[in-house]
């Protein structure tokens, strides 16, 4: 069973900055926030020119998330399997670069959580609609465990699960806003994690959906 972890004690939780999820993870809240206008365009420069798509799984499933790639290195899914490609194979070219604010807030991000020298190449943007889940997984396709993964949240709040090391393992529960950076790297890196399935409970800004993008080193 997953536990709700008593983040807030009933206080408006964009006055609490860092929430610990482990010794090498940490949630900063709201840390995306000075960014949001360079960050929205950054989205749409990149779905511009690779749109969101809903991709299968090995196992034949169609992801409920959409996603897409910025960066040299791009993670897809079909029925062959899981793994990071220069080329969209959608369009059959690179993938857009990554934007500037994307890699800036990455970098800020990592430091603050106590990884300094993350130098990114892969962005994965994945975008939820009411409905949308993702499974507890791991991210394993990188080819060297010592970056952080650094994953921010725009728009709807999503119910975000931090589990262990092993599957089986109770996952926290961990509310993430609109701004939130998690970090999570180290002794941390492969730790499980999902996120449930969203609420409808529209943004101000961006309406009905999550934007996500998970920043990482891969190659
Ligand atoms: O949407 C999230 O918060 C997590 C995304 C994620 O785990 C992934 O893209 O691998
Ligand atoms: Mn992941």
């Amino acid at each position: 069973m997953t536990s709700t972890l008593d983040l807030f004690g009933g206080d408006d939780p964009a006055q609490h900055g860092r929430v610990a999820l482990g010794a090498q993870s940490v949630v900063l809240r709201g840390f995306a926030l000075p960014a949001v206008d360079a960050l929205l365009a950054g989205v749409d420069d990149v779905i511009a020119q690779a749109p969101f798509r809903h991709m299968e799984t090995p196992g034949g499933y169609t992801m409920s998330v959409a996603l897409t790639n910025c960066g040299e290195l791009g993670w897809t899914t079909d029925a062959r399997g899981y793994r990071y490609s220069r080329i969209d194979p959608v369009s059959g070219q690179r993938w857009p670069a990554m934007p500037q604010a994307f890699r800036q807030l990455a970098e800020d991000a990592a430091r603050e959580a106590g990884f300094a020298d993350f130098a990114p190449d892969a962005c994965l943007v994945n975008r939820y609609a009411p409905g949308s889940r993702l499974s507890l997984h791991q991210d394993r396709n990188e080819r060297d465990y010592g970056a952080p993964i650094v994953s921010v949240s725009l728009g709807m709040p999503a119910m975000f699960l931090f589990g262990g090391d092993d599957r089986a393992d109770r996952a926290a529960r961990v509310p993430l806003f609109h701004g939130d950076v998690v970090v999570w790297g180290g002794v941390d890196r492969l730790r499980f994690h999902g996120v449930m399935p969203l609420k409808d409970l529209p943004h101000p800004r961006l309406g009905s959906q999550r934007i996500n993008f998970t920043i990482r080193k891969a190659g």
